[in-house]
């Protein structure tokens, strides 16, 4: 399977005020999401795999992947397109037993190492985490920046995707430093528009490719 990882969505519940996570999806593709994941780290696992079935039931006819955040089981239970791994997660040898060749794995990268290693290890992209400092995820990493977007597109050849905190106001550079495409959580689900919060996010990662 191709991915355009362009537009990359992350969901959070959390953060979507009164609004589903369907309809922030909804909306976010309309306005040019290009990949979704789930990522709801609070969620019963049987919520999970319904929330799953119900966007991959939204996005597989729009030719849309669903990738699942953490979980193997329920890409697996759901038939996602792919999980994303960070460092503590499954491993990607085990996920990859797992879930065989045609399921995409995407790796968390916080460091040009670790971006190495996923490539080494058989990963489909990987995730630049975290490029700027956020709000969204406590746990991370020091920001690579845009130094180590740079550095890690030196070192590896697979898709790259920027994460954390990523807004129209940088996405252009994330994608002219060699980022295949932005990942964001608050910036689309957040916004009082998803809809025109990812077509002007679009944009931008349109015109980082162009010059
Ligand atoms: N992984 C690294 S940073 C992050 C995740 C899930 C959160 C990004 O959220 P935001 O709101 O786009 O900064
Ligand atoms: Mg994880």
């Amino acid at each position: 399977m191709r991915i355009d990882y362009s537009l990359y969505l992350v969901t959070d519940r959390s953060l979507c005020g009164s609004r589903s996570t369907i309809d922030v999806v909804a909306a976010a593709v309309a306005g040019g999401v290009s990949c979704v994941q789930l990522r709801e780290k609070h969620l019963p696992v049987r919520e999970m795999i319904a929330e799953a079935r119900q966007l991959i039931s939204f996005l597989r006819p729009l030719g849309i992947p669903l990738i699942v955040n953490d979980r193997v089981d329920v890409a697996l239970a759901a038939n996602a397109d792919g999980v994303h791994l960070g460092q503590s997660d499954m491993h990607i040898v085990d996920a990859r037993s797992i879930l065989g060749p045609g399921r995409i794995i995407g790796i968390s990268a916080e460091s040009v190492d670790d971006a190495v290693t996923a490539e080494q290890e058989g990963a489909d992209y990987i995730g630049i985490s975290p490029v700027f400092g956020t709000m969204t995820k406590t746990d991370i990493a020091e920001p690579l920046g845009i130094a180590g977007v740079r550095e890690i597109r030196r070192c590896v050849g697979l898709p790259l995707v920027g994460i954390g905190g990523i807004s129209a106001a940088n996405a252009a550079e994330v994608v002219r430093a060699g980022a295949d495409g932005v990942a964001v959580v608050s910036a689309i689900v957040s916004a009082a528009s998803p809809e025109n919060s990812a077509r002007e996010l679009f944009m931008h990662v349109q015109s980082g490719r162009a010059n």
